[in-house]
This record gives C-alpha cells, structure tokens and sequence, in this order.
C-alpha cells in the first residue's frame, strides 16, 4: 500500500533534527512497516504490556462493565485496528454507540466496516482525527455520556504536562464524563529495559524503521548499518527512553538539508513514561479526572483505570 506523506511529517523531522539534542517524535513510527513491526513487539516475550492490559480487561470485563455502564458513548482516541476496543465492546452489553477516531482515515472505516460486521446492534460511527491536535465529534444527536477509552499505555509517550494537558482536553472536547485508560507502571529496571531492547531485534528494527521511512518519505540518505537502536531506564524521570545512536562521524542529506552527526551522537526518538497507581492518579486528578478506580494484574505490571469527572 501507499504511505501518502503526512505535509507535517517534513516540517517535524528537519525541526527535531535541527536540535540538540536531536530528537523525532514517536508518532511517525506508525507507517505500514513500522505498525507491522509494533504488532510483532505486541507479541514479544519480553513485551508485557499488550498481553497484560489485554488479559486485564478481559478478566476484569464484568466489573469494568457494570462500573462504566452502558449508556454511554465510547469514544477511543486513536483506535488504530481496533484489536483492544474489541474485548471491551464484549464486555459492554447493549452498549449504543461507539466512536474510534482515528488519523489514518482509510484504514479507520476498514476496521470499523470489519467491526459493524461483529457487532450489528452497535452504531459505529469512525472520525478522522489526531487527538494530539483535536477530537473531532461526528455529526450525530445523541446526547447519551461520553466515556473515552484510551488503552495501550499510549499516555506514556506524552511529557507528564502534555499528558495533563491531553487528558484535560479529552474531557474538555467531548464533555466526557468518565475515562477509561491504560497506563504501563514502574517495576524493576531489567523487566522494562528487555521490553525495549527484545532478544529477537524488533524492537530495534521498529526504531531503525523511522530512518528507512524518511529516506523513503523525505529523499533523504541515511545509512541505516551507521546507526544502532539504544533503550535505557532514565529512573529519575521514570521513563524508558529509545535513541538511535550514530556509529561514526557522519552527514546525512535531508530533503536537500545537511545534518551532520558525531560519532556516538544520539537521536532521541521516544519516552515511555513509566507511573505508580499514586502518580497517575495525581496526574489525572489536576485535569480534572477523580475517583480512580484501578485493576491491576496479579504483578502489579500495567493499570486500566476509570476515573469520573
Ligand atoms: C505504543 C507507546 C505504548 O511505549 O510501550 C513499544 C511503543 N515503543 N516498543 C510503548 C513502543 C517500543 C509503546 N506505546
């Protein structure tokens, strides 16, 4: 399939690497490669997260249920392939409208045309949007409550202020009353590094994919056996934090614009902020999001929690 360029997708990558430090923003992952190699991370050993929320929500699916009600419209920034919003839609009995928004139109309506087949009595009514700048509603009276679904951990690559910031407008944009969210929790340093830094290489495949994309996107000529996949455990800022790291002096040609890199330089291309219960909770609270109530699997590995506003 064709990867139409994104127009802001130019504009962020010179910007990013113009700094120093140099830095690529994480959402340009998602390109066809880049969403292949995440569902293979998804799968990983050491990848505990998806399994994790996956089985969180579908043990706890009774209770998640009759907490959040059914009259309500789901709304699910970013829903992706809408593997997740799946297991939740089982669980949600004569649940009435559901809204995955989504920014990557064409393959929002294929999954939701997939999803209408899988449940008849749901409305399903997909909008194109990046939640990062907007949530769009879709034109349609119903004035039924909105509960956002937001699972994945994905609040984790936001700055703990975007993240407030992001949470306050979830609320703010679609008069939400509750919050359905996944969040990924501290644990020990070896179990978080070996989840970013896989046996197999995925996950470095998934990093050195950003490069092949803006060779490919932006006619550009990074030499990508010059660059090598790093994750560390940053524990004074609870984050895992991905770079790409330049094996030698070197110069890279961007859409006609030179970068030059030392030897050992790093690209910082994510942050996967890591919370306990407490710090979410804390987070959440200042954007207007209270009365958590937390499930959590049987290590203490990843949080669903709904908060009320
Ligand atoms: C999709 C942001 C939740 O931070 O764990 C996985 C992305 N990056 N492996 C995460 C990711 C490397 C993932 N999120």
């Amino acid at each position: 399939m064709l990867d139409r360029t994104d127009p802001t997708f130019r504009e962020s990558v010179l910007k990013g690497l113009a700094k120093d430090p140099k830095v690529l923003e994480p959402k340009w992952f998602y390109d066809a490669a880049g969403s292949a190699l995440f569902d293979e991370i998804c799968e990983l050993p050491e990848y505990y997260p998806t399994r994790t929320e996956k089985s969180i929500l579908e043990e706890r699916a009774a209770e998640i249920a009759s907490e959040l009600g059914n009259d309500v419209i789901l709304y699910e920034p970013g829903a992706g392939s809408l593997q997740k919003a799946r297991i939740l839609l089982e669980a949600l009995e004569g649940l009435a409208r559901f809204i995955p928004s989504d920014i990557s139109a064409a393959h929002l309506e294929a999954a939701a045309s997939d999803l209408r087949k899988a449940f008849p009595d749901i409305a399903i009514d997909p909008v194109a949007c990046d939640f990062t700048k907007h949530l769009e509603m879709p034109a349609i009276a119903d004035d039924r409550p909105v509960t956002i679904f937001f699972p994945g951990s994905t609040i984790g690559n936001f700055e703990p202020g975007q993240a407030e910031n992001l949470l306050r407008r979830f609320r703010k944009e679609t008069g939400a009353r509750q919050l359905l969210i996944g969040v990924d929790l501290v644990k020990d340093r070896e179990t978080l590094v070996a989840a970013y830094d896989d046996a197999a290489g995925v996950t470095a495949a998934f990093n050195l994919n950003l490069l092949k994309r803006i060779n490919r996107e932006l006619e550009a000529d990074f030499a990508l056996h010059q660059f090598q996949h790093h994750a560390l455990f940053n524990e004074s800022r609870s984050r895992i934090e991905m770079h790409l790291e330049s094996l030698c002096e070197q110069s890279v040609s961007i859409s006609g614009e030179r970068f030059d890199f030392r030897d050992g330089e790093r690209i910082h291309t994510e942050n996967s902020y890591k919370y306990t219960p407490e710090r979410f909770a804390s987070l959440a609270g200042k954007a207007g999001w209270v009365k958590p109530h937390l499930w959590t699997d049987q290590n203490r590995l990843f949080g669903v929690f709904l908060f009320q506003s």
